[in-house]
């Protein structure tokens, strides 16, 4: 008779109590940066947010079976729990959305949710959706040319699935069979758009046919199967066998932006079905039954991420702002005196670009 495997599941995904206690930490974590930003964008503070809850499951879980500062990430807005388990802190988070002159993303010079850093393996994102799938493909074709040992994944929406890019994004990899880990985090809606409005046949991850890989589907409140996909995409990549990508079905849990409210568009009644979709009590649940998360250790965890934030706050709030003649920096290869235009352009007889 066949043997029944009675270790926890997240033993036979090869994680140890520590590892899925650190989840579930850098899950409520990312929570708590989130809140507390909402709190500073309401006071003033920062001018405005694009929120992760809701995505956090999803994040840490697929980003954790990444290796940190060996594989890249190229992310999206939402990407507060993703590019933390990747190694940025609470403060790096917080000094960006302040947009103070040492923010490590692009010293305060882009909006809100822009995250990047160099320190980090994370490349820093531009504003028009999808443009960051191009980014991590390039990135693998790049590692595939040098002959390292890299993955690069990438996060973005499912509205953002709709775009050209994504098409020639995945198209190019599914061709060239290179190392990266697409991750839609598909939350049934592009700001008020619903999925039925932007996704043809309703599945994203039915088009990964198409491009000659996986497309897997998980549930984003499903802690361990998102990272049991990412671990095989991981796996996969790495034996030169090619993309994959990752449908993770997700809740937004806020309205899309600080600039919007989402009971204009939505049924108040579906909006309160969100809660029961949050990824957090569903994998504190599932961590209790696995007799790893105790009371102590939960009331611990909170006490030590409060602290943790309000910490990263007051020091991220400490920071310099930056000055007139930071402006140039990072913008021209040598600093401009007196701070004019590099090279003085003349839009009709440069041609009018
Ligand atoms: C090319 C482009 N079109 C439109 C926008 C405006 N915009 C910003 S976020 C967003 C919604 C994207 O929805 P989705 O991809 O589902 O991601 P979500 O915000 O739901 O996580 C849109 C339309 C943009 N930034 N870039
Ligand atoms: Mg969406």
């Amino acid at each position: 008779m066949a043997q029944t495997d009675t270790r926890p599941r997240h033993a036979e995904l090869g994680l140890s109590d520590d590892d899925v206690l650190g989840m579930y930490r850098a899950m409520l974590l990312a929570r708590a940066v989130d809140e507390r930003m909402w709190l500073m964008q309401r006071a003033g503070k920062i001018a405005f947010i694009i929120s992760g809850q809701g995505h956090e499951g999803a994040q840490v879980a697929t980003s954790w079976a990444m290796r940190k500062g060996v594989d890249w990430m190229a992310p999206f807005y939402r990407s507060i729990a993703s590019t933390m388990t990747f190694g940025m802190s609470a403060e790096d988070i917080i000094t960006a959305h302040l947009a103070k002159s040492d923010d490590v993303s692009s010293g305060g010079r882009q909006m809100p949710g822009h995250y990047g850093g160099a320190p980090y393996n994370i490349v820093s994102l531009s504003s028009p959706v999808g443009t960051q799938v191009l980014h991590a493909v390039g990135i693998a074709m790049g590692a595939w040319v040098r002959g390292d040992d890299v993955v690069a994944m990438t996060q973005f929406g499912e509205g953002t699935s709709s775009q050209g890019e994504i098409h020639e994004a995945m198209n190019f990899a599914g061709v060239h069979g290179l190392p990266v880990i697409f991750v839609c985090e598909n939350n049934g809606y592009a700001i008020s758009v619903p999925l039925d409005r932007q996704v043809a046949g309703g599945s994203v991850a039915a088009r990964a046919a198409g491009y000659g890989m996986p497309g897997v589907v998980v549930d984003g409140g499903d802690v361990l199967g998102c990272y049991a996909a990412a671990k095989e995409a991981h796996e996969r990549a790495r034996r030169g066998d090619g993309p994959t990508l990752i449908e993770a079905q997700v809740v937004r849990l806020t309205s899309h932006s600080s600039d919007d409210d989402q009971r204009r568009y939505r049924d108040p009644a579906e909006v309160d079905a969100l809660k029961e979709r949050d990824p957090i009590p569903q994998f504190a649940n599932e961590l209790r039954a696995a007799g790893v998360l105790t009371d102590e250790r939960e009331e611990s965890l909170r006490a030590e991420v409060k602290a943790e934030v309000n910490d990263a706050s007051r020091s991220a709030e400490a920071r310099p702002e930056p000055t007139a003649d930071d402006a140039h920096e990072r913008v021209y290869a040598e600093p401009i005196p007196g701070g004019g235009t590099a090279v003085p352009h003349d839009p009709i007889s440069d041609g009018g670009h």
